[in-house]
């Protein structure tokens, strides 16, 4: 009998060893969020031949397009209520980005199509990583990468570890 026991407890000694060989927890690693910003999911619906990526072409017409669906009375222009009222619908939100203060570049508080066409060719410029003239839906997302432990996420990191704000103009 005792020495049962003690085979016993000699079993239970060796049985941490087979653990190590466990998987670590699925929340050891590192998620990452993608998200997608309002003018991006803009130009991605500018995809007029449905292939997935959106050109300058297909993007200038669906920006004027946009324009020409709140510029009911053809003026030519959208004070900053209009263009309150172009966001909501196109962007999802009357104070999603950019702000009219951003586009209006000659600061007369009203957006013309070319005001806005230039702010989109900006966009497009900075969201065109490979430079192939067309954006493609890896180009417009936004990977936000957040270390975690077992806690939970901690700090958020910039969002492709760069430095967004460099890029904004
Ligand atoms: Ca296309
Ligand atoms: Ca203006
Ligand atoms: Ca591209």
């Amino acid at each position: 009998m005792i020495l049962l026991a003690a085979l016993m407890l000699l079993q239970q000694e060796a049985a941490p060893e087979i653990l190590v060989t466990a998987r670590p927890k699925p929340f050891d690693q590192t998620p990452a969020t993608m998200v997608v910003e309002p003018v991006a999911m803009m130009i991605a619906a500018c995809d007029a031949d449905g292939d997935g990526e959106t050109t300058r072409i297909e993007m200038e017409t669906g920006v004027r397009r946009s324009f020409e669906a709140i510029d009911t009375a053809k003026s030519g222009k959208l004070r900053y209520i209009a263009f309150a009222d172009w966001a909501e619908r196109w962007l999802g939100d009357r104070n999603a980005l950019p702000s009219p203060f951003d586009v209006d570049r000659d600061a007369d508080g009203a957006v013309t199509l070319q005001e806005l066409q230039d702010h989109f060719s900006r966009l497009f410029s900075r969201f065109d990583r490979d430079r192939d003239g067309a954006i493609n839906r890896a180009e417009i997302l936004t990977i936000r990468t957040t270390p975690a432990d077992a806690n939970g996420p901690q700090k958020p990191l910039a969002p492709n570890g760069k430095d967004r704000k460099r890029d904004k103009k």
